[in-house]
């Protein structure tokens, strides 16, 4: 059943907005999950677990823990198909349409299924954009691809497109962790207008102006990871 991608629809259609929490299971200690949880913002509907450089087979111990605490869905993050495990509830599988290196369109989703088809995880195909935010981020270097050019707001909407009509559920417009800027209001409110699939956005969103920037804009759910885990947690 996909309850997680249905309740991301829904959500959307009442214009009710969506804040997930990204965590990367490398940094993540697994016996303070609660305390880690009581931090969050009550805003929070969502976590997210994973990220591209994640090195240390931790995802599912990271994945135990937080769903012991927590009815919040968890959802897959992952960088790698290493990182699939079914203690989730659910996966981004994520293309890498911004790009054009195969492995990350459909090398790595792939080698996934072995482990997927062991699970009971919800599985949302996502396509995933990055767009230049004014820093290299660890997408463009594990992926060796070159992120969009926010000057080219007609590829990237061009390319969010593409990927509604390959059936993408939603489209997630990255602007890489820590990214200097992040994707911008202008980017967001032309990508919206053109999909009809949920519109996710990151990187770089460490302020409660950059995310209702990002909401008024047309994000239906913003990803925040390292405000988040250097505790500046504005929303709370
Ligand atoms: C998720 O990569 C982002 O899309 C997370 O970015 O770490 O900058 O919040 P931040």
């Amino acid at each position: 059943m996909s309850q997680v991608l249905t309740n991301i629809l829904k959500s959307a259609a009442a214009e009710e907005k969506l804040l997930a929490v990204l965590i990367d299971p490398d940094k993540f200690k697994t016996d303070s999950a609660s305390e880690f949880l009581r931090k969050i913002p009550r805003q929070a509907t969502h976590i997210l677990v994973g990220g591209s450089r994640v090195e240390n087979g931790r995802t599912e111990a990271c994945v135990k823990a937080l769903k012991a605490e927590t009815q919040l869905p968890v959802i897959l993050f992952p960088g790698d198909h290493s990182h699939i495990t079914g203690a989730a509830d659910a996966l981004f599988f994520l293309s890498l349409l911004s790009g054009r290196n195969p492995e990350f369109l459909i090398g790595q989703q792939v080698r996934s299924v072995n482990k997927i088809r062991q699970t009971q995880l919800e599985i949302i195909p996502t396509g995933y954009i990055l767009v230049d935010g004014g820093k290299e981020c660890a997408v463009h270097h594990v992926s060796q691809t070159s992120p969009l050019s926010p000057k080219d707001p007609e590829t990237i909407v061009n390319t969010a497109l593409a990927g509604e009509y390959s059936g993408k559920g939603l489209v997630y417009l990255e602007a890489g962790s820590g990214a200097k800027f992040p994707v911008s209001a202008q980017i967001i409110s032309l990508v919206k207008k053109a999909i009809s699939v949920p519109l996710i956005v990151g990187g770089g969103i460490r302020s409660a102006e950059a995310l209702s920037e990002a909401y008024t804009a047309g994000a239906d759910m913003v990803v925040v990871g390292t405000a988040f885990e250097n505790e500046d947690f504005f929303l709370s």
